[in-house]
């Protein structure tokens, strides 16, 4: 029988906690506090919706989910590293993260750093030392997926973007622009790295694609919504952080209900990607109302 939503989720995110805790160097390894601060950064915490999304493709493509594990791994891992970067001082310098102290925090700064840089390289080394399909080919083709999508034509791109633009007011498709890299590119990967797993026609893969980028951008425009109408306590992170900074966002440009609407619109497309599919697609199709329908 299948599962429903919520218990396909919860069992997931705990497994995947297994996942994480089996990939990531132990604490009593040395560097002892290194370790320790890659640990706490990424175990845990958050709501896992990149891995959630390669589960779902990988279950649409009929993927073994041991080659998932992996490469939902690498995803997170390179957010967990773009969470404790953009957290320190010299980008949006805060304190609060997934409701407990932000890594530089918690640690110190130089600490943070390296956090980040061996997640980043952690991610990479799995995608490279697991297989993850049967065409080498492939699986060389997924790591550079997730390497551009992960640097400066991705989400370290978009984030520099993000740090050009406080204090400027950005047109739409600017904003846009910013947002496909810096938030999208990564949930765009996880998808089709998640599909990748599996056995996908070209002209699924494509569907996939424009399914991928859709919930990218809608998870965005729901994320600014949360940041300006939801409590520090509810989203364990400091809300209202963007408009103090005076961070363009589509609250800022556009106001609460029109974003809302926006994401409304992103949400009916990415639906519309996954039309000609049936039950096959019913996990990511669960994804998508959840990305839109999120309280955190
Ligand atoms: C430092 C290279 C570099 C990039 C940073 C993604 C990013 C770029 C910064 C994160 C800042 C931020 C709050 C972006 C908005 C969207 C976003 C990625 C929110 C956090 O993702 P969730 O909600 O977090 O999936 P959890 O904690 O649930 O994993």
């Amino acid at each position: 029988m299948r599962a429903d939503f919520s218990a396909w989720m919860t069992a997931h995110q705990s497994g995947f906690e297994d996942v994480l805790r089996s990939v990531l160097p132990q604490s009593d390894m040395a560097p002892k506090r290194l370790h320790q601060a890659m640990r706490y950064s990424v175990l845990d915490g958050g709501k896992r919706v990149r891995p959630l999304l390669a589960f779902a493709a990988g279950e649409f493509a009929g993927a073994d989910v041991l080659r998932v594990n992996i490469a939902a791994a690498a995803v997170e891992l390179i957010h967990a590293y773009s969470l404790v970067h953009d957290d320190m001082p010299c980008m949006d310098d805060d304190v609060l993260r997934r409701g407990k102290p932000t890594c530089h925090v918690q640690y110190d700064e130089a600490t943070a750093l390296l956090v980040g840089d061996s997640l980043q390289s952690l991610a990479f080394q799995l995608l490279s030392e697991h297989e993850l399909c049967d065409e080498p080919v492939q699986q060389l083709g997924m790591i550079k997926l997730l390497a551009e999508a992960s640097g400066s034509r991705g989400m370290a791109g978009g984030q520099a973007i993000d740090l050009e633009s406080v204090g400027k007011q950005l047109m739409l498709p600017e904003l846009e622009f910013m947002h496909i890299h810096k938030t999208g590119a990564l949930i765009r990967a996880a998808v089709l790295l998640g599909t990748q797993c599996g056995k996908v026609s070209t002209d699924q893969l494509a569907l996939l694609d424009r399914f991928g980028k859709c919930v990218g951008l809608a998870f965005q425009v729901v994320d600014d919504v949360l940041d300006a109408s939801e409590d520090t306590a509810t989203l364990g992170k400091t809300a209202g952080k963007d408009a103090d900074c005076g961070k363009p966002t589509y609250v800022t440009l556009l106001g609460i209900p029109a974003a809302r609407e926006m994401a409304k619109n992103l949400h009916r497309e990415a639906l519309e990607a996954l039309a000609e599919f049936g039950a096959e697609a019913g996990r990511l199709r669960e994804l998508a109302d959840f990305i839109v329908l999120r309280k955190f």
